[in-house]
Order: structure tokens, then sequence, then C-alpha cells
């Protein structure tokens, strides 16, 4: 169980995904996620000029050991560039782990805690005949709950409203595979956070009409609001009884998160752009939140977020691991593994890659009637074709950016 290959590679078939690809003397083959949404060759470099030249000649079943020497051994912590590294050596150890094992990775992790995992998908449109299609093109595809964007009178581009149809062949279920557009540079949205917080709760109360007071509802904030924006706006969606509202301000200021809590009681889920456990520990700790959102990609792997999820579970925090297109469908799969054992599992998101990526990256994993499975095949369950990943060659992709009004830069 010597590392003797350790591989990069970039494709880009519906967007660019990093993958790291580790072989052992005795042939087995284990892949982690690398992908950072519009930085990605960051961590390309990063993995190539500094990480694998340490995995070499090393012993593919020390795990743990192999996450300290990565992580205290660079002596410079932290940051989403170096934990999305670590995250895929993780992985790809975890996978060779459950391959040698012979069992799949949630079995190493102590076995399921439940026979499925409850996913939820992104319906969105720019008014509410759209978004009501939009969510019940996803109920026809089986999704028991759902997360709901809108838009937003007088801004002409925001956040979480699908702009491409989804090459599924279903063109009512309509996904955004690129908020990284592919281009030499960001493109420019724009954004009113009182014309924002006027309209969301009329669509709220639009959609729980419409649709009554079971289906689990989620929104996302996308960090764009102040303290006491934000506590308005979890206030007015109390009476539609959200599942969650995710992250309702930058949270890097953990403190900021106390404002919102005393004044509603709208389940808050909190962390897609954290990477460390140290990140959470204000926030977990005061119980500020009810959800974690990180990305098993972007926090250091496996093993990070395992120790994340049990010290969540001390405080009744659940899991609500990050699933967009831009984590790839080995990241999706180290969240299935992961959610499928921990206890404290909440909900998963689960945006739907498309035809190409699922033709680069063979996948295991089920999904019927609401619930993802990640399958029981050795490992992660997801084998990367590399001769189809060489059709995709990487391609440069931003984020978009908002602007106000006035032309000061906002959050996106
Ligand atoms: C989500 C996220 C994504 C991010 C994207 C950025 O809740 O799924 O907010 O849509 O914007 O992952 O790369
Ligand atoms: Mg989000």
């Amino acid at each position: 169980m010597i590392i003797d290959k350790a591989e990069v590679i970039v494709t880009s078939p519906d967007r660019n995904f990093v993958t790291l690809r580790l072989t052992t003397d005795d042939g087995v083959v284990g892949i982690g996620d690398a992908t950072l949404n519009g930085r990605e060759l960051a961590v390309v470099a990063y993995l190539k000029e500094h990480v694998a030249p340490l995995l070499l000649g090393a012993d593919a079943s020390r795990i743990e050991d192999m996450w300290q020497f990565l992580y205290r051994g660079a002596y410079w912590r932290r940051g989403p560039v170096t934990m999305a590294a670590i995250a895929a050596v993780d992985m790809a150890l975890w996978d060779i782990k459950g391959k040698a094992a012979g069992m799949p990775v949630y079995q190493l992790l102590g076995g399921a805690s439940r026979d499925g995992l409850m996913a939820y998908g992104h319906a969105s449109g720019k008014e509410l005949p759209e978004i009501f299609d939009s969510i019940r093109a996803h109920q026809e595809k089986g999704f028991k709950s759902i997360r709901v964007q809108t838009g937003v009178p007088g801004l002409k581009a925001i956040y979480g409203i699908a702009s491409q149809a989804a090459d599924t062949g279903d063109a009512s279920v309509r996904y955004d595979h690129e908020p990284a557009r592919r281009g030499a540079k960001p493109t420019q949205e724009d954004w009113d956070t009182r014309a924002y917080l006027r309209h969301i709760p009329t669509v709220f109360e639009a959609v729980r009409n419409e649709f009554g007071p079971e289906l689990p509802l989620l929104h996302d904030g996308h960090h764009r609001m102040t303290p006491l924006q934000a506590a308005k706006l979890a206030t007015s969606l109390e009476p539609y009884d959200l599942f969650w509202l995710e992250d309702c301000t930058p949270a890097e200021n953990q403190e900021a998160l106390r404002l919102v809590r005393q004044h509603s009681t709208t389940p808050l889920a909190i962390g897609e752009i954290f990477n460390t456990v140290w990140d959470y520990k204000q926030i977990i700790q005061e119980q500020l939140i009810d959800y974690v959102r990180s990305a098993v990609t972007h926090t250091g792997g496996i093993s990070h977020m395992k120790k994340l999820m049990d010290f969540a579970a001390l405080y009744q925090i659940k899991s609500g691991f990050h699933g967009p297109t831009d984590v790839s469908p080995v990241g999706m799969a180290a969240a299935m593994h992961l959610g499928l054992a921990i206890h404290n599992f909440g909900i998963q998101e689960y945006m739907q890659h498309g035809e190409r990526t699922n033709q680069v990256f063979r996948q295991t994993f089920t999904w019927g009637d609401g619930y993802l499975h990640p399958g029981d095949e050795p490992g992660l369950g997801v084998t990367l074709d590399v001769d189809e990943a060489g059709k995709y060659p990487y391609e440069q992709a931003y984020l978009p950016f908002n602007r106000l009004a006035d032309g000061t830069v906002h959050d996106w």
C-alpha cells in the first residue's frame, strides 16, 4: 500500500473539475475531488508542485497521519486552496482503503445510520409562474424538499436563477451548471437588498399557498445581508416555515449571527465557504446555526468533516452538505458516504450533474423517491474515465460578481 503515482487531472465536461488520482504499488487506485470553482488552477499547482512529491513513497493506509502531515507540515494553515488539496488526498486515501477492504467507505465510517439521504433540488424562476413550474418539475423528478430562488423586480440578473436549460432532455427542469461562466472576465450582476427584502416574503407566501404546508422549502441568501437585514428577512419568512435560510450574512463574522438568532426562529444553515472546524467554533458552541453547509471537498475531506460533525452533534446541529454542480461526482460521493454514516445527518443538496460529467465520472449512487444512496461498491464508488476526461480541456471560468446601482461592489 505504498503510493507510487499521484496524478492531477483537470477536465471540463460541463464545467471545470480537478481530480487527484493516486495509485499504490499493488495497483489500487483512489480518487479525490479538489475543485475550487473559479480558482481551479491554484489547487492544481498546490497539488502538483507541493503535495504530489510528498505523497510518492508514502503509506496509503495512514489516512489520519497524512492529514496531519499535510496540514501541520505546511506550517501555513487553513484557506480554500490548502484545504481543497488536503481534502482530495484524504478522499483518495479513503477510496483506496475501501477498495483494499472490499467495503464501501460508509461501512468503514461505522456503517449506515439510515436507509437513504433526503436530498433537496434547486427550483428557480424570474417570476411566480416559472417558479411554480420549476417546483413541479422537481417534484416529478422525485424531490421531496426544494430550494426556491426568485428574481427580484428591477434587478436584471441575480444569483440562483437558472440561465441555461439542462442537457437532461427535460427542458422544464433548468439547472445552472455554471455559475462559473466560461470567459476571460467575470460577468457582472446587480443587487438591491431593500428590493430583495420586500419581494421575498411575497414569493414564499405564494409558494406556500400553491403547494401547501408540508413541502420542505429552503432559501439561499448567499452572504448578501447585514446582520440586521438578515434578522428582518428571517423574521418575515417565519410564517412560511422554512426548512432553512442559508448564508444570511457573510458569516466570517461569526458573532453577527447572534442578532439574527435573537430575532427569529427560522433555522439557519451556514458554511459552504468555510474550510475548517475552527471557522465554526463559535457558531456551533453558541448554537447560532442549525445546519453545517460545508462541502467535503472544501473542508479538508472526510476525516476533518467527520470531526466537525461529531462536534456539531454535541449541540444538536445537523449536516446540510454543499452539493452544487461545482462539487464533482467524487466530492458528492464522499458527502453521501459520510452523510449515511453519521447520526446527525440533516439533508443533502443535490443539484445534479450534466450528462457529459456523468460520462467522465462513472458513478454507482442511486437516486429515487427523494433519497440518495452512495451504493455498495468498495471505496467511494466513482471511477474517472481518463480518456473521456481528456476530451474536455480546462477552460477559464469565473463566478459572477455584484455591483450596486452606484457601482459599489457587493457580495454575490
Ligand atoms: C449553493 C451554493 C452554490 C455556490 C457555488 C459557488 O448553495 O449551492 O451557494 O450555488 O454559489 O457553489 O461556486
Ligand atoms: Mg449556498
